[in-house]
């Protein structure tokens, strides 16, 4: 299969950049489908470190790049983030990047809402990145979103923006904030279109299907994380968008037959950010650890990750809901040291055992996880490069992974570096 789709199996930060960015050399586009830039996508390229949340990882491979319509664009986070990676000397010109000119935007009013309502939501609050995520999707689905798109016609503007503040201010007076101040916000528009219009020249569904005609290698890349998927995940502690495999074909315009091989990424432990439930969540000086070793922060909002065990059962489920051929291993290193691992198989609730996530929240919240201990490994893994590097525990550790969800370790990651990485098949 020529084309690939890379998600996250987990709750998002599995690594997928370094694992796009790596598979970007043999693809000759990069497309992403979902989300916006509330993804954080670390690469690192011999001593330089890119951080990207909007931009495809391909573009700092000089792969022609899409960010499709299933995208939310911050059009003002879009231009300092061309600026940060242009000034570590990527050019991203119309030619590397396209944006789908039916893309909906962020605008401020969006993040004002994301984070008013997080501010007051008390206990109940999703942990967002507050990145105004959700709001416009809200107004993608609710039919008064302005697409890049708009941006070609100021006189219609108008009418697009008072449909939307008369949704808007409406919330904005029940939330305390301040109504919005149309001309301000019609000039703001107006000063940052050409921005991004000038990568939305053509329409990206049918540049797309050009390119898959051409018999090119399309690679889409997934942000955040199955089981922050809208509908799959852990509702409502999810982000606003689908972000399972089947997403890239809506997400970019493509048919489903386009999708290909169906990689998920997986870290060889499970870490989360923001709220919502976690079976396998560590409180302990080994979870400490976890996010010690694994340096786990958030990308984009420097907040630190919760990390547990394994979880077996919520990859199994994800491989399942995604249609996944195989799976890429992420971050074994951060485990060298530990006596014993533990990897969740299924969970207790009440007598019953379940072999998989039930939907509803007060159940997600109350399942047990049931644990099996697996040896651990003294040596380092960190930085090898082939499976005769590995220790025999790392190594039974990784097939008893695959074992039991189901799926091959299509490739090992040992370091965030693009060359620390085996290839399994
Ligand atoms: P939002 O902002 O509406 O999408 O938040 C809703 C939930 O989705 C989670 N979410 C994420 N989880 C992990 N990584 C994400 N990206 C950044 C990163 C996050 C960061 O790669 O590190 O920097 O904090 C991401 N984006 C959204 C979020 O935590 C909520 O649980
Ligand atoms: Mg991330």
């Amino acid at each position: 299969m020529a084309n690939v789709t890379v998600v996250g199996a987990q709750w998002g930060d599995e690594g997928k950049g370094k694992i796009v960015d790596w598979l970007s050399n043999r693809a000759d586009w990069v497309v992403r489908f979902q989300g916006g830039h509330n993804a954080g996508h670390t690469l690192v390229v011999g001593d330089v470190t890119y951080k990207l949340s909007l931009l495809p990882s391909g573009v700092v491979q000089g792969k022609p790049s899409v960010i499709g319509n299933g995208v939310v664009i911050d059009p003002w986070a879009l231009r300092d983030e061309i600026a940060r990676i242009e000034a570590q000397g990527v050019k991203i010109t119309a030619e590397l990047l396209t944006i789908a000119e039916t893309a909906c935007l962020i605008l401020p009013l969006h993040r004002d809402l994301d984070q008013a309502r997080e501010a007051q939501a008390g206990t109940t609050k999703i942990g967002t990145t507050g990145r105004g995520i959700g709001p416009a999707y809200e107004d993608k689905v609710g039919r008064r979103a302005i697409r890049v798109g708009d941006l070609t016609d100021p006189d219609a503007l108008d009418a697009k923006i008072d449909r939307l503040l008369a949704h808007h201010n409406a919330l904005r007076k029940g939330l305390g904030l301040p109504e919005v101040d149309v001309p301000a916000l019609k000039a703001d528009l107006l000063a940052i279109a050409p921005e991004v219009l000038k990568y939305a020249g053509q329409p990206v569904w049918r540049l797309l299907d050009q390119a898959h005609r051409d018999g090119k290698r399309i690679l889409f890349e997934g942000a955040q994380g199955s089981l922050l998927d809208v509908d799959h995940g852990t509702y409502p502690y999810v982000t606003s968008s689908n972000t399972v495999a089947g997403q890239a074909a809506a997400g970019s315009g493509l048919g489903p037959r386009s999708v290909g091989y169906v990689l998920g990424i997986v870290k060889a432990y499970t870490t989360r950010v923001g709220e919502g439930p976690f079976p396998t969540e560590l409180f302990d000086e080994d979870g400490r650890r976890i996010a010690d070793r694994g340096r786990e922060f958030g990308t984009v909002t420097g907040r630190p990750r919760r990390c547990g065990w394994f979880d077996a059962v919520l990859v199994r489920q994800s491989i399942a809901i995604n249609g996944m051929h195989g799976i890429a291993l992420t971050k074994l290193d951060v485990l060298d040291g530990f006596e014993t691992l533990n990897i969740c198989t299924g969970y207790r609730v009440g007598g019953e055992t379940l072999d998989y996530l039930p939907a509803g929240l007060k159940a997600q919240a109350e399942v047990e996880p049931i644990y099996e201990a697996v040896e651990g490994w003294s040596e380092s893994t960190q930085g090898a490069r082939s499976w005769k590097d590995l220790p025999a525990a790392a190594i039974k550790y990784v097939r008893r992974i695959e074992e039991m969800i189901g799926a091959p370790v299509a490739l090992l990651s040992t370091s965030p570096e693009r060359d620390d990485t085996i290839l399994m098949q």
